[in-house]
């Protein structure tokens, strides 16, 4: 048996704020994850290489299994799964969440994407599916998929929110759950498209169009009004998802996306945009993702899902072992453009170090930050803050509900206050490595 090492050997890895965080520079240093977290032991079990001879495993000694025509993840990752809220589909709403603690990189995985459906996933023949552009308009177009394949496309990356995720954050007391609960309803793709901009060139624009009615082909018939400015800036009728069509729960087989803006402004199963000189207020956009505040009053076309980031490990249900070397990473993004900065504290935000920024930094996309720790086996509080390129910095929970307010029952979408939640989220560490939420 070789011997355990737990020394840090001559690396010394320079402390930038309280409670263990050390310089994002170690990320990158020459073998300070090996000399701290592996010699430490992140499994509390690591032995050197050297120690024992390599016995081959089952799987070296025979062939492999049958290769399936479109892949599917090891038998060993089965419980990497969305929450699904309405698993007997009900006649209501339906949220799948997706399980961020145990995903990496930037990019959801099309099977994890968080859906929101508010009558059921439609099973759309594409053949059959129309997009329609009417209204003030110099020429209405009905556009079928096999048109829109002619079309210049473009491939984005960036996110899609909920305005009522994080709503759990509205409670008055800390909710014991996983990130998936908590933060769930985000998800971050590559989108590829023919730019809406492109569409209503060849439709040409009556200068009274203000707004655009956007309609979805499913039984909700989903409308939501956007202004026409956004359709000329960004926005996209998606039709692949990291490269492949898009799911049938992400919009098969178009979809509009408005970077940046409320997910459900993003129509799915998109059919019909209408040029209008007023906004419609639909149901979905006057009562349902309205965000009401304290005084009673609310918001009106609240579109921006505004700078946040959460730390996605170490979080709950992810308990760390023995104490040493950690990485603290998670995701941060902004509807005004690119993450510019993350700053994590250890200690309940007495103290913060910066966040090493993982490239790409794209704007309106996640944004990947990580960040060396040494938990010394004490108690932590760990939360991570973000800074976007408009100069807005994601705000303290109490300065948060002060304004927009806290509510004592389980926050949900419609109730109130459950929208556009994008203050710190902090997680407490004990000193048995236990994850839980807290205010801090
Ligand atoms: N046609 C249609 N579009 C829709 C919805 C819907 O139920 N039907 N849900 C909306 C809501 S509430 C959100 S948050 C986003 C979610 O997008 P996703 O399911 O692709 O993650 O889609 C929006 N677009
Ligand atoms: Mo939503």
């Amino acid at each position: 048996m070789a011997k355990r090492r737990t020394d840090l050997g001559a690396y010394q890895p320079e402390i930038v704020a309280g409670n263990g965080l050390l310089h994002r520079r170690a990320l990158l240093g020459r073998g300070m994850m090996l000399a701290g977290a592996a010699a430490t032991g992140v499994d509390g079990s690591l032995t050197s290489a050297a120690a024992e001879p390599m016995v081959d495993p089952a799987w070296t000694n025979a062939p492999g299994s049958l290769m399936l025509p479109y892949q599917v993840p090891s038998r060993f990752e089965k419980d990497v799964v969305r929450a699904v809220d309405n698993p007997n589909n009900l006649p209501r709403n339906t949220r799948a969440r997706t399980p961020h603690h145990l995903l990496n990189g930037i990019i959801t995985p099309n099977g994890l994407h968080f859906t929101i459906c508010h009558g059921g996933v439609p099973d759309i023949d594409p053949a059959q599916h129309r997009l329609v552009i009417h209204g003030l308009v110099k020429r209405p177009l009905v556009f079928t998929l096999e048109d829109l394949a002619r079309y210049p496309k473009v491939s984005r990356i960036g996110f899609v929110e909920c305005g009522g995720n994080s709503a759990p954050l509205f409670s008055n007391t800390p909710i014991q759950a996983n990130v998936t609960a908590l933060h769930g309803l985000a998800s971050c793709s590559e989108w590829t498209g023919v730019l809406l901009s492109t569409l209503l060139e060849e439709t040409g624009i009556d200068p009274k169009a203000k707004w655009i009615i956007a309609e979805g082909a499913d039984s909700p018939r989903l409308t939501r009004s956007v202004p026409v400015a956004k359709a000329l800036d960004d926005a996209m009728i998606a039709m692949y998802q990291n490269g492949e069509r898009i799911q049938p729960g992400q919009g098969y087989p178009m979809r509009l996306w408005l970077p940046g803006y409320e997910g459900n402004m993003n129509v799915k199963y998109i059919r019909r945009l209408q040029l209008t000189d007023q906004p419609t207020m639909s149901y979905y956009e006057s009562r349902t993702y309205s965000q009401i505040l304290p005084d009673g009053k609310a918001y009106r076309f609240y579109f921006l899902q505004e700078v946040k980031s959460f730390i996605t490990s170490p979080s709950p249900g992810l308990a760390l072992k023995d104490p040493g070397i950690y990485e603290v990473t998670g995701v941060a993004y902004s509807g005004t453009g690119r993450i510019t900065k993350v700053m994590i504290s250890a200690d309940g935000g007495q103290s913060w170090g910066e966040a090493a920024l993982q490239d790409p930094v794209l704007p309106k996309a996640f944004t990947r930050f990580r960040m060396p720790w040494r938990w010394n086996g004490g108690p932590a509080v760990l939360q991570s803050r973000a800074w976007d390129e408009g100069g807005n910095v994601q705000p303290l929970r109490a300065d948060f509900v002060a304004l927009r307010g806290q509510t004592s029952r389980p926050p949900d979408v419609g109730a109130f206050p459950s929208q556009h939640f994008n203050a710190i989220t902090s997680w407490g560490v004990s000193n048995r490595g236990e994850v839980n939420h807290v205010y801090a």
